[in-house]
């Protein structure tokens, strides 16, 4: 017997919970907490400090060779409500990445989807199933499932990012798979610019007709990187448009109306000092990273403060409100892709005083 025994005061009751549970059954009557009003949600607010995080990701690189497990260095962020997993919510792992000049952190695939946002620096650059693509400051970088990816630091600095993965969700659905890749160097000497960059990425609304070019319909989008500067000035244009100080654009696929990727939605703001956004609230958990400027975050009951650098954690159903101090940039990612795929993602925003 390895399932839950319930008990009774009943004799009769209590041995026929000895025999349901020798069968490895239980019975619904005695549960408490199964169906709950609204989320019952392990996932706590949290956020991780970026001077901490640079600091703890420097001495990673000291004490620790980039091919100890995994052939990646990666701090998770291991949110305090799970008990101790690797995962910043109950959906979503997140992560710093630190990769020291002249490492390679060599080539693989998962099943689980990726995708790299750019908190500082540049130099690195990744390799998707064969294209270079560069990762500097602001930038967004998918790392599609089951795509090959390896990332390479040919410059002279250390560079740090922040990584996010569906992991928990594709675990969750007993769905991993992995492979290790093949180790071949990619030829940089022609990528300027990605491909993916250059067949996808030349205009909006702007996409090949040439059979060559035209990629084989995937499950994600064919751009696999959103440069800072289109998302800088598409926020800047929004600002210009109305008066509230607030800017919000999502990351989507260019040929499809559709989300970078089936499990994962990209998202930035921009709020100018002063500015708030209203509070809301949604199923689905998401992460946030601070790129630049400083203000706070509600969430919930608590409030922290944000400064460049800072990675905060918001749990389903939690009620948050952004306030910008300067003005504030913030990336977001959510698993609200999956949530509306199954017809279970609610928003709605909230009244606070
Ligand atoms: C992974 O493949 C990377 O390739 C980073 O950079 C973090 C965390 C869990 C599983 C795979 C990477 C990861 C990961």
């Amino acid at each position: 017997m390895t399932t839950k025994r319930y008990s009774s005061d009943d004799a009769e009751l209590d041995a026929f919970y000895g025999d349901i549970a020798a069968r490895d059954l239980q019975p619904l009557w005695e549960m408490r907490g199964l169906l709950t009003k609204s989320p019952s949600v392990a996932t706590l607010p949290h956020r991780w400090d970026a001077t901490e995080l640079n600091k703890l990701a420097t001495r990673s690189g000291e004490l620790v060779p980039i091919d100890r497990g995994g052939d990646r260095r990666v701090l998770a962020l291991s949110n305090p409500g799970l008990g101790g997993a690797p995962y910043v919510s109950s959906t979503l792992w997140a992560a710093v990445q630190y990769l020291l000049p002249g490492e390679l952190a060599p080539a693989h695939r998962h099943s689980p989807a990726a995708l790299r946002f750019i908190l500082d620096g540049d130099g690195v650059y990744t390799v998707l199933d064969g294209d270079p693509v560069t990762m500097s400051k602001g930038d967004l970088v998918l790392t599609p499932a089951w795509a090959f990816h390896e990332h390479h630091n040919p410059g002279s600095k250390p560079m740090m990012w922040l990584d996010v993965l569906d992991l928990p969700v594709v675990a969750s659905l007993d769905a991993v798979f992995f492979e290790e890749g093949p180790s071949e160097e990619a030829d940089q000497s022609t990528a300027r610019r990605s491909a993916s960059e250059r067949i996808y990425g030349q205009g909006p609304g702007l996409v090949p007709v040439r059979p060559d070019l035209v990629a084989q319909p995937k499950a994600h989008s064919p751009l696999t990187v959103y440069r800072w500067a289109d998302t800088d000035a598409a926020l800047a244009a929004q600002l210009e448009m109305n008066d509230s100080g607030h800017a919000h654009l999502r990351f989507r696929d260019p040929t499809r109306d559709r989300d970078v990727m089936p499990t994962l939605r990209c998202e930035m703001q921009r709020l100018v000092a002063g500015a708030s956004t209203p509070g809301d609230r949604q199923t689905g958990s998401r992460v946030c990273a601070v790129l630049s400027g400083s203000g706070r975050v509600d969430i919930a009951d608590q409030t922290f403060t944000l400064a460049a650098g800072d990675i905060f954690v918001v749990p389903s159903w939690a009620t948050h409100r952004l306030h910008a101090e300067s003005d504030l940039d913030i990336f977001t990612t959510s698993d609200a892709p999956v949530l509306e795929a199954l017809a279970l993602y609610r928003s709605e925003q909230v009244d606070l005083a």
